[in-house]
């Protein structure tokens, strides 16, 4: 391998840990993987991820990589010709890149808000999560990569990883309200369904029970601390 082996410090459920388990799937790049327990970090992942603390990092060789867009990014420069995931165009760059900033500082924390919330403030968190949900169903319908099946094309593109691997918690958003949202959102559901289809994708993803039971668990938590 290029520069040295690829060592991955993850935790299963974690969808910015998927990001990079899929970004390296589909890239066809072997690694080790190593399960962290969140709640008893190693001194490894201390010492590899002073600033953050936080799963994912990527060891290539002596060399740590932490944030999971950055890997992504650093994946992709590192082996450009093996299924690229960033657009070449400069326009279709700052698209991609303007969507990741919206799932990581508008939409994640809003769907986040469900999990942390009971009654009246679920209901209002539920609301909020749904708008931006909106937004991006317009932008799939009539933006930028409207008439296409991924936001990379034919294929999937780094939008798509980084998006996509937060996106099957909509399923376990419907099951905790105990709704049927797909006819609210059309084309972010073909999307999803269409991202899920895939081969790489499905032997990435966890399976969505026990993600249920996980994040059951961590809701409870988050309740019991607020
Ligand atoms: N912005 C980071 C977020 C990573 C993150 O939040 N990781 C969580 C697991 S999902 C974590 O390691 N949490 C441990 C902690 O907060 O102490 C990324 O994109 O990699």
């Amino acid at each position: 391998m290029d520069g040295g082996e690829l060592k991955l410090y993850g935790m299963w459920a974690s969808p910015y840990v998927l990001r990079v388990r899929l970004a390296l799937k589909l890239k066809g790049l072997d690694y080790e993987y190593v399960e962290e327990n969140l709640a008893n970090k190693s001194a490894a992942l201390l010492r590899l991820n002073p600033v953050h603390r936080k799963v994912p990092v990527l060891l290539h060789g002596d060399r740590p990589i932490a944030e999971s867009a950055v890997i992504l990014e650093y994946i992709d420069e590192t082996w450009p010709r093996r299924f690229p995931l960033m657009p070449t165009d400069p326009r279709e760059r700052a698209a991609v890149r303007f969507w990741c900033h919206f799932g990581s500082d508008k939409l994640g924390p809003s769907v986040m808000a469900i999990f942390r919330s009971t009654g009246e403030a679920q209901r209002a968190a539920v609301g909020e999560a749904g708008e931006n949900l909106k937004l991006l169903d317009i932008e799939l319908s009539e933006g930028f990569f409207r008439g296409r099946k991924f936001f990379g094309g034919e294929k999937l593109g780094f939008l798509d990883i980084v998006l996509g691997c937060g996106s099957h918690w909509f399923h376990v958003v419907e099951e905790m309200v105990g709704e049927d949202l797909s006819e609210d959102f059309p084309s972010f559901t073909r999307w999803l369904r269409e991202f899920e289809a895939q081969p790489e994708v499905r032997e990435v993803l966890p399976p969505s029970d026990r993600l249920l039971d996980y994040v059951r668990g961590v809701r409870q938590c988050l309740l019991n601390q607020a």
